[in-house]
């Protein structure tokens, strides 16, 4: 008796090891599968500039964002995605960036608390703020 119970406790060891093997092997297949599906999401994360710390984009004739908060002491940098030429002006007049071509950057460095109004000296209408804690 006792031997032939331990003939069956192996048989079924046995069994759910192939089983175990099996749904690991699928296991295997499924996490493998979605990989190329995630490729393409990966591949779209730098189109987020608007969320880059400290970094002000002229896209399509606008400020992207348009309002950015920064604390006291910060360089905030302007690039122009832009075919087109953009400046970065202050309406205060505290800075005034040069005609920026695409790809170029201007960096101001901020360091007193407050609202700063920026617009771009070629097309007027491109506004942005710049608020400083
Ligand atoms: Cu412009």
């Amino acid at each position: 008796m006792p031997t032939n119970l331990k003939g069956r406790a192996l048989a079924v060891a046995l069994g759910s090891a192939a089983i175990l093997a099996m749904s690991a092997g699928l296991g295997f297949a499924q996490t493998t599968m979605p990989m190329p599906m995630q490729m393409p999401m990966k591949a779209a994360q730098p189109q987020t500039v608007a969320s880059t710390p400290n970094a002000m984009f002229m896209k399509n004739f606008n400020f992207t964002p348009t309002e950015l908060t920064v604390k006291a002491g910060t360089t905030v940098t302007w690039k122009n995605l832009d075919g087109e030429p953009h400046t970065v002006v202050n309406d205060a007049g505290l800075f005034r960036s040069a005609a920026l071509d695409q790809d170029d950057t201007y960096q101001f460095k901020f360091d007193k608390p407050g609202v700063y109004k920026i617009f771009c000296g070629i097309h007027p209408n491109m506004r942005a703020t710049i608020t400083v804690q």
